[in-house]
């Protein structure tokens, strides 16, 4: 009788997949460690790592169950070293009439996979039911709304799975406790410490493969401490129930100089992978809420994230690719930043946000949307530039959730559907939510001159060179009044400052120096 391969993708790590879920008895289950899926992108060395000791403590898992498990290692001499190439070696080998698979993460591989329905080895999709919402209920809320608010979709969501409800009504009487949420960084704060994963000989080998194949990418494994297997994944989970999130709200918006992490989860890439799943990650927040170890803002503000956010920007991505990645309403032309692969300029918060990233593969939200991003924003980088590079270098970047975050949110590339204006800003927030400019070789309170904050004028170059699209954006009336009522000298000198400021910043097309030795070039020149 023939059987189904079982294709479980390294995003997949989840026992109540439902690809496995309906496995006939005795069918193979595979998992495919191929160097294509870590090279289209040059993925940051703690997310290939990551990826190559999860896997296979996951095959280990399944084992463990009582399944056939087929694992293709990387180093295996008849290694295809892509995904579809060889999922489809492996059917034949074990004589498979299809190849099952859950939806994968990216649209490039949805794709590749779907033109293969109908070839004489049929690969069958089915739908990935790890989340709250399906691209199918996304897409019939969004039915016949001119605008897809996060807000209304979270209240929705809320409603429908009665987190954080009471009867009706919200818990707390609000749907939104943001505006409790705003609070800067503070010298005094005391972060928990971060829990030290053990590496057992599984992890260690994984790290030494992906070392020795991938060692020209971003960052070192010296201080590889992410979640490799789900018992690990829950001691992060329960350190953060413990130690983060009762601060979590409160914090939520500042920066620091020193701290990567702050009060936030760290949850993001085992949620990812699917070490967690996100509804017990909600009902764990709301049970710290129910037992009074946790205030309201923080709970709501960290559900918010998973029920709302996440959620959202997947019903997003799958309802608008093909065509979503390749919009650029404002036009932009700009290459990358070539700092943005080694951290090395004199703007204080970039260089920091940078290293941190370089250090650990991670970055918190606002500094990937308030530093990096809103630079990237200002300067005008183009979306393929901006996201290839958000999706190579954090453990977390999966497409359906890097690309709305980094087009949508942060470059406003898709005219407005995913906020309804740009979050741009000058050096004066920074300065307000970080300690970063203590720090810094430049003032943030100066707008022209030598000391001046580069974010500053980029900010009205910003504004000015965008007006067309966004003078008329109700949010945006207030900035640009003050625009137009600046006295021309004043805006004649931020607008030489700001174009000085762009001739002279080095990009680059492509991945960065020690990449570029080794091939890596941009995608159009390969
Ligand atoms: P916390 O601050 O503790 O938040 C809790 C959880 O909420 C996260 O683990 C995550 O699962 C979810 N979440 C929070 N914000 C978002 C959001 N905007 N979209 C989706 N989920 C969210 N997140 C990714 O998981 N993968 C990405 O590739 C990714 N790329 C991003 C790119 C840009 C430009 C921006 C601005 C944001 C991006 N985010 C991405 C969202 C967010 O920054 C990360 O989820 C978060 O920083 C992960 O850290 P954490 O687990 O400590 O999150
Ligand atoms: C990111 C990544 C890496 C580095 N390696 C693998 C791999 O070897 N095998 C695999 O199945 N997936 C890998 N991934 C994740 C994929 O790039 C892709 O995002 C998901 O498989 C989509 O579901
Ligand atoms: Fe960043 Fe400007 Fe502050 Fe320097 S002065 S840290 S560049 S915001």
């Amino acid at each position: 009788m023939s059987m189904p391969l079982l294709l479980v993708l390294g995003d997949q790590l989840s026992l109540s997949l439902a690809t496995l879920r309906d496995a006939p008895t005795g069918a193979v289950v595979a998992l495919c460690e191929v160097a294509e899926e870590a090279r289209y992108v040059p993925h940051h060395i703690h997310k290939v790592g990551l990826f190559m000791a999860a896997m296979r403590h996951f095959a280990q898992a399944l084992r463990d169950k009582g399944y056939k498990v087929h694992y293709s290692r990387i180093d295996d001499a008849d290694n295809t070293q892509s995904l579809v190439t060889e999922a489809e070696r492996i059917a034949a080998q074990y004589g498979c009439n299809e190849v099952r698979v859950a939806r994968p993460g990216e649209w490039r591989l949805w794709e590749a996979m779907q033109q293969r329905q109908k070839a004489a080895l049929p690969w069958r999709m089915i739908e990935d039911d790890r989340f709250f919402t399906s691209p199918d209920d996304f897409a019939n809320w969004a039915k016949g709304r001119k605008q897809l608010r996060l807000e209304y979709f979270y209240r929705e969501q809320r409603k429908r799975t009665g987190l954080l409800m009471e009867g009706d009504a919200p818990a707390g009487g609000k749907w939104n406790f943001d505006h409790d949420n705003r609070e800067p960084i503070e010298a005094t704060l005391n972060f928990p410490s971060l829990p030290t994963h053990h590496q057992d000989a599984v992890t260690q080998e994984a790290l030494n493969d992906a070392k020795r194949h991938f060692s020209e990418h971003m960052g070192s494994l010296d201080n590889f401490n992410l979640p490799v297997t789900r018992k690990q994944a829950l001691v992060d989970l329960n350190h953060f129930l413990d130690q983060g999130l009762a601060d979590f709200g409160r914090y939520q918006d500042a920066i620091s100089d020193t701290e990567p992490f702050l009060y936030h989860s760290r949850l993001s890439a085992a949620l990812n992978i699917g070490l967690l799943t996100p509804q017990e990650v909600c009902e764990a927040a709301e049970q710290q809420y129910l037992a009074g170890h946790a205030p309201i803002n923080a709970v709501e503000g960290f559900i918010r994230q998973i029920l709302g956010w996440r959620e959202y920007v997947r019903g997003l991505y799958w309802t608008q690719m093909p065509g979503y990645k390749r919009e650029n309403r404002l036009g932009f032309e700009r290459e990358l930043p070539a700092f943005y692969w080694d951290g090395n300029t004199d703007m204080r918060c970039l260089q920091r946000a940078i290293q941190m990233t370089i250090d650990n593969s991670y970055a918190h939200h606002i500094q990937r949307l308030m530093v990096t991003g809103n630079f990237a924003l200002l300067c005008g980088v183009k979306p393929e530039a901006l996201c290839d590079w958000y999706l190579a270098v954090y453990a977390d970047a999966c497409e359906w959730v890097e690309l709305p975050n980094t087009l949508g949110m942060v470059l406003h590339a898709d005219g407005g559907l995913m906020g309804s204006k740009p979050y741009c800003a000058s050096g004066k927030y920074i300065d307000k939510m970080s300690d970063h400019c203590q720090h810094c070789r430049y003032s943030p309170k100066q707008v022209t001159g030598p000391k001046a904050c580069p974010f500053n004028s980029l900010y009205w170059h910003f504004l000015e060179t965008n007006a067309e699209q966004l003078n008329r954006n109700p949010r945006m009336k207030l900035i640009y009044g003050s625009l137009s009522r600046m006295k021309d000298e004043k805006r004649d000198a931020m607008r030489q400052q700001a174009e000085q400021f762009l001739a002279s910043l080095p990009t680059i097309q492509g991945y960065g120096q020690p990449l570029h030795t080794q091939g890596y070039l941009p995608k159009d020149t390969q």
